[in-house]
This record gives C-alpha cells, sequence and structure tokens, in this order.
C-alpha cells in the first residue's frame, strides 16, 4: 500500500517568504562564472569578497509527480559591472511544466525564452504574480537598489535543466543604463535548434 504523506504547514512572511525552511541553497559571485557578460568584472567581485548574489528558501517536498514545490528566492540588489544580479536561469527538465512567481518585495524582471529564443518579461514588484507556461526557460533579475523577493510554485517532477542555459545564454540581457534598467541583445547568445516555440 503506498504510503500516505502528512500535510505540511509553513510560515510565510509577506515580503521575505518562507520562514524556517528546511533548506537554503546559496549561490555567491563565484558560482556565477560564465553567466555575465563582463567576466572580468565578476572576477573582481569573486576576489573582492565574493557576495551573495541570491538565496533559495524551500520546503523538503518529494519531487514527484502530483506534488507541489514551493521555495523563496531572494535576490540581492548588486551589479556585475553594469550587468544587474540575477539567477543563473534553467528550463525545466520536463519540458511541459508551467511555473508560478509570486512577488513579494523589491523589484525586478521575470524573463523568459524558448528554446527558439523568442523572449517575453513581465515587471515584478510586490503583488505581481507571473505564470511561466511550459516550454519557456526562466530567469529572474533584480534592477531594484533592495533585495527582490518572490515566492515560486512548481510541479514537483519539473525538475531543473541548467545547461541549455549554460551553453547558450539568454538572447537579451538587462543592463543599467543611465541609471535605467535597458533590455539588450545578447552578444553571446547562442542559438539551439529545436521544434518547440
Ligand atoms: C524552480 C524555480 C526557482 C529557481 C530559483 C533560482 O523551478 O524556478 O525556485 O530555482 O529562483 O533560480 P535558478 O535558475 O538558479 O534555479
Ligand atoms: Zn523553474
Amino acid at each position: 500500500m503506498e504510503k500516505l504523506m502528512e500535510p505540511i504547514r509553513t510560515l510565510v512572511d509577506l515580503k521575505r517568504g518562507i520562514v524556517d525552511p528546511d533548506r537554503v541553497t546559496e549561490r555567491k559571485a563565484y558560482d556565477m562564472q560564465g553567466m555575465y557578460q563582463d567576466e572580468l568584472a565578476l572576477k573582481k567581485l569573486v576576489s573582492k569578497d565574493n557576495p551573495l548574489i541570491y538565496q533559495v528558501s524551500g520546503v523538503n517536498i518529494p519531487e514527484e509527480t502530483g506534488h507541489i514545490i514551493y521555495s523563496t528566492t531572494i535576490i540581492s540588489p548588486g551589479k556585475v559591472g553594469n550587468e544587474y544580479f540575477m539567477s543563473k536561469g534553467h528550463f525545466h527538465v520536463k519540458e511541459d511544466t508551467a511555473e508560478i512567481y509570486l512577488c513579494l518585495e523589491g523589484e525586478g524582471y521575470l524573463l523568459m525564452q524558448t528554446r527558439k529564443g523568442r523572449v517575453s518579461t513581465i515587471h515584478m514588484k510586490p503583488g505581481i504574480l507571473g505564470y511561466i507556461p511550459p516550454y519557456w526557460g526562466h530567469r529572474t533579475i533584480n534592477t531594484g537598489n533592495k533585495e527582490f523577493a518572490f515566492l515560486t510554485f512548481s510541479p514537483g517532477d519539473a525538475g531543473h535543466n541548467y545547461e541549455v542555459i549554460q551553453k547558450c545564454g539568454f538572447a537579451k540581457i538587462m543592463l543599467e543604463e543611465d541609471g535605467r534598467a535597458v533590455l539588450k541583445d545578447n552578444p553571446k547568445y547562442t542559438p539551439l535548434d529545436s521544434q518547440i516555440g
């Protein structure tokens, strides 16, 4: 007989997300090599104080069909050169799975891209919910001057595929120009061939 899982009660701070998470994953400047335009600026950051770029706090939910995984991401304010701090970004391993992002604090962008390189963005601020449909890779970018915090909900069996983004990058990058966030073509982007999108 299948073992029945017990319900879970989670306290959520409506500005900073999940309180007392089961696990916290930190991504520091060192972990972001190859992700930014200005590799020298990243190198300098790493050797200076290797700052925390973002952290993901989650509750242990089985990574299986039928479950919903939820977590909080908090991206620090800052830039590498003139490119804002951001998450690595990924596609789901099971690409036909969607995800929901709900912004709690700060501001930033949810940058999404199909495998063919079609791009879409949602400007996130507290109370904005972004729906990432199946087949869209996604990354988040903190364009504000304080922490950018959001809750995420995804199917238990979605999984993370970081390889595509690591190899190809996103077609667009978010840079600061004259104090404003501007979406630009990524000169380092190398498209992937695919039928989807
Ligand atoms: C998981 C969900 C988020 C991200 C987190 C960090 O499907 O999209 O929890 O994992 O925002 O981003 P990344 O790209 O480093 O996983
Ligand atoms: Zn995801």
